[in-house]
């Protein structure tokens, strides 16, 4: 049976209030963030990773945004996460055990190399960049965040996907004992998200594994998620185990539970509402409180990189 959960739902009077909270402190909080988001951090992981070989080190790539950066504190507070809760705060509280040493990536499906990949196999070949990318949520917030990460199609190359393979499906760690949410039926677990191949190689697609110079916070999908800038958040699977090249097209978790409301291409439009709500305007997460919510751009603002992936293809159809 299909069970509609308020998710995503319009944002609520009881989302806001712990807004202004943190508003109140961010002057404190932006002294720490100042010392920890060094653009070109380097350094062990710190102590949530275990024993980690690799260092985390990036150089800036391309794309940067002019927009200021939310908080390091807004960015890793305010998430979701169903696998650990509903609320906004609950992935911070629920995801701090989840184990993310060792971790490993099973490739699968249409490519010449599969198989099952450490953390360290699938990131010692590459120099991580920093992004700073826009995020919007379906829900009508939005962030810009300092990730980081490796272009995703610098990644998929490296198994030589065959001729067959047009989409690519990806598919978050189910374990309900260390995610509790799973121990619901909220959602068809495990999460499940896709891309089209030519959007996943797309120089765009980053596959993150930091935020502000530091590792994932479990709460923000680490060790490894995906980061679609152009795309509604959902789309940016976290916590990823598995990743399957397709002929056909995915069945992924939000379209299969709620077609009508969520596509599977999920291309960010201010023209094309949600069923419920409008998505012409977006809240800045951090911003001041009393500020107007700003105009959603098509693409989330990276119409004039990505617009060419989708020419022939009615947006209002394929949502
Ligand atoms: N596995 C998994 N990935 C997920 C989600 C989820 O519930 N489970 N939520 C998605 C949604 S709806 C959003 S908006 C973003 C939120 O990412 P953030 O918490 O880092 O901002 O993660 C996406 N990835
Ligand atoms: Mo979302």
């Amino acid at each position: 049976m299909l069970i509609r959960v308020p998710f995503p739902h319009e944002p609520q009077a009881s989302e806001i209030t712990p807004h202004r909270v943190w508003d109140k402190r961010r002057d404190l909080i932006r002294v720490a963030a100042a010392s920890m988001a060094l653009p070109f951090a380097s350094g062990p992981a710190n102590g949530q990773t275990g024993k980690a070989t690799l260092k985390l080190a990036a150089v800036p790539g391309p794309y940067p945004t002019t927009d200021k950066p939310t908080s390091y504190r807004d960015v890793t507070t305010y998430n979701n996460f169903y696998e650990f809760g509903l609320d906004k705060s609950d992935p911070l509280e629920n995801a701090q055990g989840l184990r993310t040493r060792p971790w490993s990536v099973e490739i699968a499906g249409e490519a010449e190399v599969t198989g099952r990949f450490t953390l360290e196999d699938i990131l010692k070949p590459h120099a991580l960049e920093e992004r700073v990318y826009r995020f919007r949520c379906v829900e009508a917030w939005s962030r810009v965040v300092p990730w980081l990460g490796l272009p995703l199609g610098d990644l998929l190359k490296r198994f030589r996907p065959t001729s067959r393979a047009k989409f690519v499906e990806f598919t978050t760690l189910l374990d309900p004992r260390q995610m509790p949410g799973q121990r619901s039926g909220v959602l068809d677990w495990p999460y499940v998200e896709g891309l089209r191949i030519d959007e996943a190689v797309h120089p765009l697609s980053l596959l993150v594994v930091g935020l502000y110079g530091r590792w994932l916070p479990n709460q923000s999908g680490a060790p490894l998620r995906l980061i679609v800038p152009w795309k509604y958040g959902f789309k940016s699977i976290k916590s990823i185990v598995r990743i399957r090249f397709t002929e056909r097209q995915p069945r992924t978790s939000w379209n299969q539970m709620a077609p009508d409301e969520y596509g599977f291409y999920a291309n960010v439009n201010p023209a094309v509402d949600h069923p419920r709500w409008s998505q012409a305007k977006e809240r800045r997460i951090g911003a001041n409180f009393l500020a107007p919510r700003i105009d959603t751009l098509p693409f989330n603002g990276y119409a004039a990189e990505v617009a060419g992936l989708y020419r022939g293809l009615d947006l209002r159809r394929f949502y």
